[in-house]
């Protein structure tokens, strides 16, 4: 079993049930133990959009990095996503932050999730369900990567 850590993201449609839904059909394959709260954020890189409800989730599994991209990436699909642009809108999105302490760089996945660092509506959802939990690559703590960012952006 390793432990997971997801963010999850919606700005079509009816966005808590989305995430709800998201989070139910997660439970096939994830043991969760921490749901964040949802937080409304303002969409980021594309900014003619829906806000966006993000959140962050924990658990342990048993798929390994890229069957738990193939299992995310199903959800996603049967809940209606469609293919559209980068950072376009959708009525959900789930990304893997950490798998365990591994550290990936394969074309179809990045393991941390090489924007975490730099997204509030990531780290502020994930700090509260993960403030201890070291990044493998940086060794900062969520918590301290969310200060780190929300000291940067302070000008
Ligand atoms: N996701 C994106 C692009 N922009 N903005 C916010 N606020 N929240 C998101 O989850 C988000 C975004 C691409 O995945
Ligand atoms: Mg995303
Ligand atoms: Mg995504």
């Amino acid at each position: 079993m390793t432990k997971v850590y997801l963010a999850l993201g919606a700005n079509l449609g009816v966005r808590e049930v989305n995430i709800a839904q998201a989070l139910e059909r997660l439970q096939r394959q994830i043991r969760l133990f921490r749901v964040s709260r949802l937080v409304e954020t303002e969409p980021w890189g594309y900014a003619d959009q829906p806000p966006f409800l993000n959140g962050a989730c924990g658990g342990e599994t048993d798929l390994g990095p890229f069957e738990l991209l193939a299992f995310v990436k199903a959800i996603e699909r049967d809940m209606g996503r469609k293919a559209t642009f980068r950072n376009g809108p959708r009525p959900i999105d789930i990304d893997i932050l950490l798998y365990g302490e591994d550290v990936l760089d394969a074309p179809e996945l990045i393991i941390p999730h090489p924007r975490m660092t730099e997204r509030t509506f990531v780290l502020l959802p994930l700090a509260e369900i993960a403030g201890d939990v070291r990044h493998p690559v940086t060794g900062r703590t969520i918590g301290e990567l969310l200060v780190d960012l929300q000291q940067s952006t302070m000008v």
